[in-house]
């Protein structure tokens, strides 16, 4: 298997996740600052141009965040990556879903691509306002959900892997997490395969 990441993008969440499998993986960096993920060598991976990208055992290729989490959790049972019980399940895809479609997508995309939402220069300000505004408001959610917990939604599981890059997003900002979510970002840190991926990535 071959990880496609960019350097503490979204993707980290996800070369966390294969850490905690311990199975051999290869990782390939694809650097968004240098727009490397518009080279044909890339597209022709993935055209949809996007980290996280797994390309499988077999050469087939899989996308988005969920689903990759998903898979690698469903096929590597002995990590015991995918929470038990039907609760807890929903509860960790609701959070997955939380991140990935209101706080990066809505939220984040605005701060760091805001001609994605506004085509007038004149107008970035406001959605790069209207980005972080997103982004806060997602983190204080979650930071309630968190609240008495460890981990997300009981053991460790795909759903603290995706809080994983947004905590570490805010704090590569420098700026303070919520105090549930420092409590989870410093348990995470603790991990053996997050300092890991943190070397790997070049942040250790
Ligand atoms: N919905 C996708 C989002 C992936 C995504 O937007 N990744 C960012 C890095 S965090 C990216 O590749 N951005 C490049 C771009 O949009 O040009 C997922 O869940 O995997």
């Amino acid at each position: 298997m071959k990880l496609f990441y960019s350097p503490g993008a979204c993707s980290i969440g996800i070369h966390i996740l294969l850490e905690e499998i311990g199975a051999p993986f290869e990782i390939e960096k694809i650097s968004l600052r240098d727009g490397a993920h518009f080279q044909p060598a890339f597209t022709a991976v993935n055209p949809k141009s996007k980290v996280p990208t797994l390309v499988r055992d077999d050469g087939s290729v899989l996308t988005e965040f969920p689903a990759i989490a998903y898979y690698l959790a469903q096929t590597n049972p002995a990590a015991k990556l995918w929470p038990e019980g039907v609760e807890a399940q929903a509860r960790a895809l609701e959070i997955i879903d939380y991140i990935v479609a209101t706080i990066h997508m809505q939220g984040f995309s605005r701060m760091f691509a805001p001609a994605k939402f506004a085509p007038s220069d004149a107008d970035h300000d406001k959605v790069k306002k209207r980005g972080l505004e997103i982004f806060e408001a997602g983190l204080s959610t979650l930071d309630q959900a968190l609240a008495g917990k460890e981990y997300a939604v009981g053991p460790f599981s795909i759903a603290d892997a995706a809080l994983f890059y947004i905590e570490f997003w805010r704090m590569g900002g420098k700026l303070p997490l919520p105090a549930n979510l420092a409590g989870h970002y410093a348990r995470m840190l603790a991990r053996p395969a997050v300092a890991r991926v943190l070397q790997k990535e070049g942040f250790a």
